[in-house]
């Protein structure tokens, strides 16, 4: 379904009265306002196909309706969602839940909705019915020779999908790992593992960039091969310059100091992207935004600190992907949510007056450093996230009106209340 563009500018004129007011003032207090609204306006976030259905846990999982049935609705969903905030450009697929058998209908449909395809993500973490060896002791770390045959041919059918879709990156998460002490040999499996990737590095066209994706923990509770970023960039540095990490926001030890290893790999050359989501314990892949909203500002202060010093194209040059979903909402009404905290901190980040966050750091004028950062995360953005909206044609409030339309009960209308997207 889409929604009607009169109703959009309806939305948007009941609205404008009281939008102008904050943004007028707010544009009073903040340099080159129309920069960053041209950056905001840029700045897309890929939406991961697996989100637009419910989510759950391995206690139970209750779908909410609507739920898109096919790649195409998968497609059609993030279309409504880019409808709406104009911020959510791509989509993420996930093999074989998504598989592409018709590519270029898939093309298509994305081309119809304004979308275009971010990174391709593989699955060697579940055995799929009919497939010949078990990934139950890894994939690519497996002992067994026929078994990492198996997840690098699984890979690069991944990639060939992928072109033909029109991506342009694989991200590579792996379960792999042990779950007792004795049961893995650490520097063997490593060894493995590489070799198996760069396989798959060999098969990726020059274009295409590969993501390693690292995670502290889940499923294997004892050690996992790619853990954390230092594995990751050990991988992607040996693999070679189309090799990059990728941070999952919640793939970190508890308390991690996730903008410093943003800093650092950004200033090797080796990030490469982001799933966004936030956490309180663990993978808890909660609304990004929703429980540590400093954390992200403070990420994204270092990413628009390290890229401009790196003179990076902020909108193309990192894969700025979600990787959330949730058992308890709506999961288009989260991931407007999502989309929004992200602006919202990137919009912040561009506030930050980085001339004389320099000059405290250099005269260690730690209290100014400080109030520096708390005084564009203490700003209230939402009026300029809004207008950058409203220039690219989304509306003022997207989430008032995806109810106000209610999306949900037209596509529950449409598809069924029992529907289960495909994924987790
Ligand atoms: C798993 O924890 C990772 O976040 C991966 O990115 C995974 O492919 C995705 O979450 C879908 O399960
Ligand atoms: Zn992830
Ligand atoms: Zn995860």
């Amino acid at each position: 379904m889409r929604i009607a563009s009169y109703k959009i500018d309806d939305h948007n004129q009941a609205l404008m009265a009281a939008h102008q007011r904050t943004f007028e003032y707010l544009s009073g207090e903040i340099d080159h306002v129309q920069d960053i609204i041209q950056q905001l306006v840029a700045f897309q976030v890929g939406i991961p196909s697996w989100a637009l259905g419910t989510g759950g846990t391995r206690f139970g999982r209750f779908p909410g309706g609507g739920e898109p049935r096919s790649l195409e609705e998968k497609i059609e969903d993030v279309g409504l969602l880019h409808q709406l905030n104009q911020s959510s450009g791509a989509i993420s697929l996930h093999i074989p839940w998504d598989m592409a058998d018709n590519p270029a209908q898939i093309k298509a449909v994305a081309a119809q909705n304004g979308l275009r395809f971010d990174a391709v993500n593989s699955n060697t973490f579940q055995d799929q019915p009919g497939q010949t060896h078990s990934y139950k002791f890894g994939s690519l770390q497996h002992v067994d020779k026929a078994v990492r045959q198996q997840a690098i041919d699984h890979n690069i059918e991944v990639v060939r999908q992928g072109i033909a879709v029109g991506s342009n990156s694989l991200t590579v998460w792996l379960s792999d790992g042990s779950c007792f002490p004795g049961q893995l040999n650490f520097r063997q499996a490593f060894q493995r593992t590489l070799e198996g990737l760069r396989e798959i590095y060999a098969a990726l066209p020059d274009n295409w960039k590969m993501f390693v994706e690292y995670k502290a923990a889940e499923p294997n509770f004892y050690s996992t091969t790619v853990g954390d970023w230092g594995q990751s960039y050990l991988f992607s540095s040996k693999l070679g310059p189309k090799a990059y990490s990728l941070v999952d926001l919640g793939h970190h030890l508890p308390n991690a100091n996730i903008e410093q290893i943003v800093a650092l790999l950004l200033m090797e050359g080796k990030l490469g992207g982001f799933h966004f989501n936030d956490s309180k314990y663990g993978d808890d892949d909660l609304t990004v935004g929703s429980i540590k909203p400093y954390q992200l500002f403070l990420i994204f202060n270092e990413l628009v600190e390290g890229m401009d010093a790196r003179g990076m194209n902020h909108a193309t040059d990192l894969g700025w992907m979600i990787d959330a979903s949730h058992n308890v909402k709506d999961p288009l009404e989260d991931l407007l949510q999502s989309v929004e905290a992200i602006m919202i901190s990137y919009a912040q980040a561009l506030l930050v007056d980085r001339k004389k966050l320099l000059a405290a750091q250099q005269q260690n004028d730690v209290v100014t450093a400080q109030e520096v950062l708390q005084q564009a995360f203490r700003t209230d953005v939402r009026a300029l996230v809004a207008a950058a909206r409203l220039q690219a044609g989304g509306a003022l409030n997207p989430l008032a009106l995806y109810r106000t339309e209610k999306v949900r009960e037209a596509l529950i209308l449409e598809r069924g209340a029992k529907t289960m997207a495909t994924g987790l």
